[in-house]
């Protein structure tokens, strides 16, 4: 049991309890108990298992004694009923994005939609659109839903499986026999999402890695076993596979199966063209020609290099230019999580955080960060508790008062008062420029009106990002990994006017968004936009995201020089003109 079953199954119930028709405030009672397990900062499950919960505000007496039955047996009886008294299928539909209780509610009851292929039914036939509260225009993005659902089924998201793939390496790496152990694939490229997730290690006793492997307690299912690989599928269903190989053959192997595909084909192509043979296992020698035998390789820097190539960093290897910087030593020395000295888009409890600002600044100074930039949402985000001008002044207050703290004792820190100030529909900013003068920084972002056509949406961005008191956008294209498409936006039109205005293009580190996508930042870095890698957190627990952020920023090609947070704090109050705290 996680906490994340906990606040599941919570959920979970909120939602049966609404398609029974059941008091909103024992269905509110439950959601809110949800969210509250989430995002509280102590360890939950222990609590609940030791039936320790009392006095947690929002978790009154029945949660209490429902989680510690959940955390201490690991099911809960009122969930299991509740749960048959439906088809199985019905749960399918929870996760059809816009279809929310009330919409599965009618459905259910109308039109007996209780699986997604009936669903699909209802939403093609008309007979959907014929309900009251639903329309042509509902039925056509429910079945978007699904189709782009059924494309997705089958990957993850990087940072829904890093804390389980980084679990199961180290396990790897622990075991008596391993000799070198490594993640490959899409994962060790920094993929946004992954199919599977692929291991390799180095061993003498393949048979006793692969064993140990099957065996260990997060494998759900094994899916192959042999004598050197073996592929599994873990409780959500995720697929990993494990190729043991000699530590000859190590280096070969972990190259070709990191890939990807298109940047092998390259690779052996130079192998051949020198004579070579290249596989998953070794570099040989080509039939009839004449060559030494090429030496066993230590490290994937000397495979590279006995191809005339620099060594390549793993998150480029897509064959998108690569090879062809490595030939003339002109890779780009890419950012490290090190580099990092702050960071501007985080979030607390004054709008949709879960934690206070100093909460937050301790957390920030805990990972060693010199600056930590609040950027509350602005009102107009009325759904994230959105500050008005009042508020946000107060928060300003705060924020110099803690700042006075920090200096007071003797801490290189500063909290930046910033604020994610909503781009209104007609692209003006949601407070007036007197506000936006005396925040130190300003994030701007869309969150509402995403359906604008293309052009709509391109000219209200470039309206917004020349405003002289942006510094910066947030999630360009406000996409939801495997859950909302972007919207529709013509990013080079976007990274043109930040060059022109010198406005700086967030990375937004939420595993959900990576937004900037990887792809844009090789043009964004030619035209001489900088990034700032935000973790958008609204939690403490968020401030990792930034590792997330790292990964991708390197997969696009960006610099320590091209990052606006790795300027040090004094860096920073040259670059945002501030005034320094004495
Ligand atoms: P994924 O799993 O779809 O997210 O993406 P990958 O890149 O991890 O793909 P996967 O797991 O099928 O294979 C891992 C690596 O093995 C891949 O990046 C390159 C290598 N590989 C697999 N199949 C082929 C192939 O047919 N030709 C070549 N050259 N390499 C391959
Ligand atoms: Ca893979
Ligand atoms: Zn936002």
């Amino acid at each position: 049991m996680t906490r994340d079953d906990l606040a599941d199954t919570l959920e979970e119930i909120a939602l049966l309890l609404e398609l029974k028709g059941e008091n909103p405030f024992k269905i509110r009672a439950y959601r809110s108990g949800a969210e509250t397990v989430r995002q509280f900062s102590g360890d939950i499950v222990s609590l609940a298992r030791e039936n320790e919960l009392k006095g947690i505000k929002g978790i009154g007496d029945a949660l209490q004694q429902k989680l510690n039955e959940l955390a201490s047996t690991g099911k809960l009886a009122f969930h299991e009923n509740l749960r048959a008294e439906f088809p199985e299928s019905l749960f399918d539909l929870f996760k059809i994005p816009g279809l929310g209780p009330k919409k599965i509610k009618a459905l259910y009851e109308s039109l007996e939609v209780d699986s997604v292929s009936r669903l699909k039914e209802v939403a093609e036939s008309g007979e959907m659109a014929k309900l009251s509260g639903f329309g042509a225009k509902t039925a056509e993005k429910i079945l978007e839903a699904i189709a782009f659902r059924e494309s997705n089924a089958d990957r993850f998201r990087l940072g829904d499986v890093a804390s389980v793939v980084s679990f199961i390496l180290e396990d790897l790496k622990s075991h008596p026999e391993c000799l070198r152990a490594e993640t490959a694939g899409s994962y060790r490229r920094a993929k946004e999402t992954v199919h599977d997730v692929d291991f390799l290690i180095a061993s003498s006793k393949p048979e006793l890695i692969i064993e140990h492997f099957v065996s260990l307690e997060s494998v759900q299912k094994v899916i192959a076993q042999g004598p050197t690989k073996a592929s599994v599928y873990l409780e959500d269903g995720l697929q990993c596979d494990l190729r043991v190989v000699s530590n000859e053959e190590y280096v070969c192997a972990l190259a070709y199966f990191t890939g990807s595909k298109e940047h092998n084909v390259v690779m052996r192509g130079r192998a051949l063209e020198r004579g070579y043979t290249l596989n998953e296992y070794r570099l040989g020698i080509k039939e009839g020609a004449e060559k030494e035998a090429p030496p066993v390789f230590e490290t994937e820097a000397q495979l590279y290099e006995f191809l005339g190539l620099e060594y390549i960093p793993p998150e480029l290897r897509e064959n998108t230019g690569e090879v062809e910087a490595a030939e003339e030593g002109a890779l780009p020395r890419l950012i490290e999580v090190e580099n990092l000295r702050g960071t501007f888009h985080n979030h607390t409890i004054a709008s949709d955080g879960k934690n206070t600002l100093e909460e937050m600044a301790d957390a920030a100074v805990e990972l060693g960060l010199q600056y930590l930039g609040i950027a509350d949402h602005s009102k107009s985000s009325f759904q994230a508790n959105g500050l008005d001008a009042d508020r946000l002044r107060e928060q300003l207050r705060e924020v110099k008062a803690l700042n006075q703290k920090y200096a007071d004792e003797g801490t290189k820190f500063r909290l930046l008062a910033g604020n994610e100030v909503d781009i209104l529909k007609d692209g003006s900013l949601d407070f007036d420029d007197e506000m936006l003068g005396e925040l130190d920084y300003v994030v701007a972002s869309v969150h509402n009106a995403m359906t604008l056509s293309e052009k709509d949406m391109t000219e209200r961005i470039i309206k917004a990002v020349s405003h002289p008191a942006v510094t910066m956008l947030g999630h360009l294209t406000g996409r939801l990994l495997l859950r909302r498409e972007p919207y529709a936006v013509n990013v080079p039109a976007i990274i043109d006017a930040c060059a022109d205005t010198g406005t700086i293009i967030e990375l937004n580190a939420n595993p959900w968004r990576l937004d900037m996508d990887w792809r844009w930042w090789k043009l964004a870095t030619e035209k001489g936009v900088k990034c700032a890698i935000n973790p958008d957190a609204h939690s403490i627990a968020h401030l990792d995201y930034l590792w997330f952020g790292v990964r991708l920023a390197r997969k696009g090609w960006l610099t320590r020089e091209n990052v606006i947070n790795t300027l040090d704090l004094a860096e920073i109050e040259t670059f945002l003109k501030l005034d320094r705290i004495s």
